[in-house]
C-alpha cells in the first residue's frame, strides 16, 4: 500500500459563484485543519454548522464541516469538507487558511488517486467518475454510474478468475508431465480457452459500445463538390450550419457540428468537395479534407445521383485508407425519374425534401454497431479495449501453441501474459506511468 504523508486540499466546486462552494481537505493532518479552522473537531459524519476561521483565528466564512475519518471516506484517509458560501474569493480565502495550516494544493484527480491506492476503488471505477462528471447525456451518466458500481470491474475480474483457474490448470501439468500436454488435459485446456476467447469477445462488444457511447464516433461527409455534402450536413443536424451554393467549391474549411443519434453522440464533419484545383484557398480546404478522412471512424461518400459515380468518385476510393468504413449515399433523389440498376449497396436520399434520411440514419447506427440500448453499458475507454485486444492476442497464441506445438510453458506463459494484461483494466497490475496519465485528466478537486 501507498502512504501518503502530505494532507492536500483543494476547492472541489466548480470555479465561479454558486450558492455553496466546497474546500475539501485530505489527509492525516485533516482533523488538525479541522480543529484549527472551526475551533473542534467535528463529530464524524456529522454536520458541523459554525465559523470558519484562518491561521490567525480570523473568521472568514461560515457555513457547514464534515468529517470523515478513515477509511470510510473517499479516499479511505481523514477528510474534511467545508461547505461556505460559492463565491470565487471566499473559496480562494478559505483554500489560502487550508494551505496555510499546513495543507498542500491537491493534483487534479489527486483524491481519486488516493481513493485507488487505498483501495476504495479499483481503475475503471476511478476512471467512471470522471466520465460522470464529463457527461453529456443522460445515458452516457447512466453508463458511466453502471462503471461507478464496478460493473464493468465484475466482469473483468470474471475473467481473470477464469484465467487464474486455467493457468492453475496448466502450470500442474507443467510440473507432472514431460514437456507435452496429455490429451486428456488437452480437451480440457481447448475447451476453457474456448469459453475464455467468447467471454473477452462479449465483454470487448460491450466495452466498445461503452467507449462510442462516450466518445462518439467520427463521421466524415465526403465526396466531389456540389454532390450536396453541405445540404446532408444541414438536414442531419436540422438547421442551416453550412453555407448551401450552387457554386461548386463553397465549402473550404472544415466544419464541424454534434449530433446525438438515440444517444450516441456523433461528430459529423463537412468538407472541401475533392477534385482538382489550382485555386490555393481550395487545395488547403481538400488537403484538410483528406487529415479528416484519415481520422474518421466512418465515412459517408455523397454522391450526385443524377450524373453518377466518374472518375472523381473512383480516384476518392482508391485513396481512401482500407478498412475505413464507407456508406456511399446517392444524393438528390427528388431529381431522378428512375433509379439507376446498377446501385443495390448504396442509399438514396434527398438532402433537399429529406427522403431517405431516417434510413440513413439507421444504417449509420447498423455500421457504428451501435445497438441502440445505452441501458445495460458500461462506461469504458480506448485504453480498455486496448487491453482486451492484447488479452484476446495472449489467449488466441495460447490456443495456437495448444494446436501446434503442445508445449505446456509457451502455453503458461501466453496465459500468464493474458492474465497481466488484462489486469491493467482494473490497476491490479499497472505501471506508474499509466496512473498518472489517468488521473492528470481529472479536474482539480476530484
Ligand atoms: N434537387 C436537389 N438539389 C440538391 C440536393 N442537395 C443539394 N442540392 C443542391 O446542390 C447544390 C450543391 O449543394 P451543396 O450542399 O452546397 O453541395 P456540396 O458542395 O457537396 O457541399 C446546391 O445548389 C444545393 O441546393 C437535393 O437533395 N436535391
Ligand atoms: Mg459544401
Amino acid at each position: 500500500m501507498h502512504r501518503n504523508l502530505d494532507t492536500i486540499a483543494a476547492i472541489a466546486t466548480a470555479p465561479g459563484r454558486g450558492g455553496v462552494g466546497i474546500v475539501r481537505v485530505s489527509g492525516p493532518h485533516a482533523a488538525e485543519v479541522a480543529r484549527c479552522c472551526l475551533g473542534r473537531l467535528p463529530s464524524p459524519r456529522q454536520a458541523l454548522y459554525g465559523p470558519f476561521m484562518d491561521a490567525q483565528g480570523e473568521v472568514i466564512d461560515d457555513g457547514i464541516a464534515l468529517y470523515f475519518p478513515g477509511p470510510h471516506s473517499y479516499t479511505g484517509e481523514d477528510v474534511l469538507e467545508l461547505q461556505g458560501h460559492g463565491g470565487p474569493v471566499v473559496m480562494d480565502l478559505l483554500l489560502g487558511a487550508c494551505l496555510a495550516m499546513g495543507c498542500r494544493m491537491a493534483r487534479a484527480g489527486e483524491f481519486t488517486e488516493r481513493a485507488f491506492l487505498n483501495d476504495r476503488m479499483d481503475l475503471t471505477q476511478a476512471e467512471a467518475v470522471a466520465d460522470l462528471i464529463d457527461a453529456g447525456s443522460a445515458a452516457a451518466v447512466r453508463s458511466a454510474r453502471r462503471s461507478l458500481d464496478g460493473g464493468f470491474s465484475r466482469q473483468v475480474n470474471l475473467i481473470l478468475s477464469a484465467l487464474t483457474e486455467l493457468r492453475v490448470f496448466v502450470e500442474a501439468d507443467l510440473d507432472f508431465s514431460e514437456e507435452e500436454l496429455d490429451l486428456l488435459a488437452e480437451g480440457d485446456i481447448q475447451y476453457r480457452i474456448e469459453s475464455l476467447l467468447d467471454q473477452l469477445a462479449t465483454l470487448t462488444e460491450q466495452a466498445r459500445q461503452g467507449n462510442l457511447l462516450r466518445e462518439g464516433a467520427h463521421l466524415v461527409i465526403a465526396g466531389r463538390p456540389n454532390a450536396g455534402k453541405s445540404s446532408l450536413l444541414n438536414r442531419l443536424v436540422d438547421r442551416e450550419a453550412a453555407i448551401v451554393t450552387a457554386v461548386p467549391g463553397t465549402t473550404r474549411d472544415v466544419l464541424r457540428e454534434h449530433l446525438s443519434l438515440d444517444g450516441l453522440p456523433l461528430h459529423l464533419v463537412d468538407t472541401a468537395g475533392l477534385r482538382q484545383s489550382d485555386d490555393p484557398v481550395e487545395q488547403e480546404g481538400i488537403r484538410r479534407a483528406w487529415a479528416e478522412i484519415e481520422r474518421a471512424d466512418l465515412v459517408l461518400l455523397v454522391v450526385d445521383a443524377t450524373q453518377g459515380e466518374g472518375e472523381e468518385e473512383k480516384e476518392i476510393r482508391r485513396r481512401l485508407p482500407p478498412r475505413l468504413p464507407v456508406i456511399t449515399v446517392y444524393n438528390k433523389l427528388d431529381q431522378l425519374t428512375q433509379l439507376p440498376a446498377d446501385a443495390s449497396d448504396v442509399l438514396f436520399i434527398s438532402a433537399r425534401t429529406g427522403e431517405g434520411i431516417s434510413t440513413l440514419r439507421e444504417a449509420l447506427k447498423a455500421q457504428l454497431h451501435y445497438n441502440g440500448h445505452p441501458e445495460g453499458l458500461f462506461t469504458a475507454r480506448r485504453r480498455h479495449l486496448d487491453a482486451l485486444a492484447r488479452t484476446r492476442d495472449h489467449v488466441q497464441a495460447a490456443n495456437d501453441q495448444l494446436i501446434i506445438t503442445r508445449a505446456t510453458e509457451l502455453i503458461a506463459e501466453e496465459l500468464r501474459l493474458a492474465q497481466e494484461t488484462l489486469g491493467e483494466i482494473t490497476g491490479r497490475v499497472s505501471a506508474d506511468d499509466l496512473l498518472g496519465e489517468i488521473f492528470s485528466a481529472f479536474c482539480i478537486g476530484k
